[in-house]
């Protein structure tokens, strides 16, 4: 039996995509904690295994990846399962499009703009900087804009099955909705809680739940 491990922690947005892709594959894995916030720093040799100090890092079998998109279409290359890419080449160009928007334009302002900022920051005695979520209300719009004009017509990105454009987007607009600007904003564009909702009935979205979301 082949050996997966993700190093990394569940709060960890960039954690979550992989873990995602984990479980719509079917994949046994398992999560070694690597928490980058902790007082005492990162473990020791981790990096070796991440030179820039980030989570997540796989080995698979004695084979080690950096980079969560490198990751991620290798799990889906080599892991049997449903296949999370599309076939077509111009539409496996639009799933590469859409996450790299995500991850050059949404990451940001979703995550760090308005969850960090409105939701985790008062969490940890912090004061909220009005004017990084007033700036990050104006990014996500566009960014928001931009996904609206590549993804498809049903309530996934593309396509009726969950793929890594899905399996990308879900952390960032989950956390995003969590604070009251990221939220009326997913609900001025409409599309982005009907995706919500669709990623929120799979067991992947269970399984890979954040302990920074609200424990229902
Ligand atoms: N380009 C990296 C980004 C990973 C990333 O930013 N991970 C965050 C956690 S969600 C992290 O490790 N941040 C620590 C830091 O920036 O020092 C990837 O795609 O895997």
């Amino acid at each position: 039996m082949s050996s997966l491990v993700v190093y990394g922690a569940a709060y960890s947005v960039y954690v979550r995509i992989v873990r995602l892709a984990l479980e719509e594959k079917g994949a046994d894995y398992l999560l070694e904690p690597v928490d980058i916030f902790a007082d005492e720093g990162l473990p020791a040799g981790y990096l070796e295994r991440h030179p820039f100090g980030k989570i997540p890092a796989l080995a698979h079998d004695g084979f080690r990846l950096y980079e969560t998109v490198a990751i991620t279409q290798y799990i889906d290359e080599v892991l049997p399962g449903p296949a999370l890419m599309p076939e077509d080449p111009r539409a496996r160009a639009r799933m590469r499009q859409i996450i790299a928007i995500l991850d050059s334009y949404g990451y940001r302002p979703f995550v760090w703009d308005l969850f960090v900022e409105r939701v985790r920051k008062p969490q940890e005695g912090a004061v909220s900087d009005e004017a990084v979520i007033a700036q990050g209300c104006v990014d996500a719009r566009t960014c928001l804009k931009a996904l609206a004009d590549l993804r498809g017509e049903g309530d996934l990105f593309l396509g009726d099955r969950p793929g890594l454009a899905d399996c990308h987007a879900y952390p960032m607009l989950r956390y995003m909705q969590l604070a009251p600007e990221g939220s009326a904003l997913l609900e001025e564009a409409g599309w982005p809680l009907r995706f919500l909702e669709a990623m929120d009935r799979r067991p992947s979205v269970a399984a890979t739940r954040s302990p920074l979301e609200p424990q229902d």
